[in-house]
């Protein structure tokens, strides 16, 4: 169960206080989450003002000052790319904007991989919308360029993830591996505020989110789970409620907190989901281990992936414990039949 809180913490002694627990940690991961959090100030801010995107000028249009406005995802792409830049702890990022990797300091320990802003489609009609990040040790020689094979880690070698939900309040939610920590943006001072320390998910959850309008298209293992979740049973609590935001950040931040479990089955148009391994899928597993839940593809457990490309998909079953077994034992019996 999460811990009673006392006082104020805002992210940043909390940070430094769990350092102390390392004493031969250098701090740069700390400046690291630092610059990730700032760049999450900023990208709140803009994503508070998405509503007056009429007035500041639309996406592609040129706004009063002669520039040419850029689509929110792509502005909190570059915010994030070029705070990383500036603090020279990280020496490349890897984002889903992006086709490449953006070298940035040789001298960097760390990778940053990171969808800058998930759920994009739910911008303009004011419904919540996240970032993701995740943060791995470099495996080349400090100080010789990165390669690929630096980017191209499993989920086990993350050192931190997390994610921004920008929401009815604003959350910052990570990891370093010790426990899921929650912090809630003031904005009367401008900080995050710890907020849920030690998050646990229940073991079982009542909460079911999948796309469902894809439903004809899912494997018939996925759709018989789903009828599962939807039949009567009083001692199992069932049938489940189905929500789903169509946000992975905000569907997932839910169920974390409720209990529950998200899907993106393959489909019969993508046989791999839709969601990303390195950007959307590991963080989110990462995360959600450290809860006490459980991620996998349906068979295999996320984090042990080994990704073979910087934008590989995978399909996801992700959420509470018994629920995500549940349903690969839905996946099995397809695949046996
Ligand atoms: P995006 O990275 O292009 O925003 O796509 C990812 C989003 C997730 O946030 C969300 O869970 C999913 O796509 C929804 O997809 P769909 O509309 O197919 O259900
Ligand atoms: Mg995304």
């Amino acid at each position: 169960m999460q811990k009673e809180i006392t006082g104020l913490t805002t992210v940043h002694q909390f940070i430094l206080d769990k350092q102390k627990d390392f004493p031969y940690a250098t701090g740069e991961l700390s400046r690291l989450l630092r610059d990730i959090i700032l760049s999450a100030r900023i990208i709140n801010r803009e994503v508070n003002k998405a509503g007056l995107v009429d007035i500041l000028g639309d996406h592609g249009s040129t706004n009063v000052q002669g520039e040419e406005v850029k689509k929110l995802d792509m502005r909190a792409n570059d915010e994030f790319i070029n705070t990383l830049r500036r603090g020279h702890e990280c020496a490349a990022v890897i984002s889903e904007e992006d086709e490449d990797i953006n070298y940035l300091n040789e001298t960097g320990h760390y990778i940053v991989a990171m969808d800058p802003l998930d759920g994009s489609s739910n911008i303009d009609v004011n419904v919540s919308i996240g970032t993701i990040f995740s943060i791995y040790r470099r495996i080349s020689e400090v100080g010789t360029p990165i390669t690929v094979e630096d980017c191209l880690q499993p989920g086990i070698n993350q050192v931190a993830a997390g994610y921004i939900l920008y929401g009815s309040s604003t959350m910052l939610v990570y990891t370093t591996g010790c426990g899921v920590h929650a912090f809630t943006l003031d904005l009367s001072i401008g900080e995050f505020c710890l907020s849920n320390q030690g998050i646990t998910t229940p073991k079982n959850g009542k909460i079911y989110s999948v796309n469902e309008g894809n439903c004809n298209k899912f494997p018939e293992g996925v759709k018989n789970y789903i009828k599962y979740c939807q039949e009567e049973n009083k001692e199992e609590n069932r049938p489940y409620s189905s929500r789903y935001i169509g946000s992975f950040v905000a569907d997932f931040h839910r169920n974390l907190m409720k209990g529950g479990i998200y899907i993106y089955p393959p489909t019969a148009k993508d046989l791999n989901g839709k969601l990303r391994l390195i950007y959307e899928c590991n963080p989110m597993a990462f995360l959600v281990e450290q809860a006490g839940g459980r991620a996998t593809d349906g068979t295999r457990r996320i984090m042990e992936i080994v990704p073979t490309s910087l934008h590989q998909r995978v399909p996801v079953f992700i959420g509470s414990e018994n629920m995500v077994i549940k349903a690969e034992e839905f996946v099995k019996a397809e695949v046996e039949a």
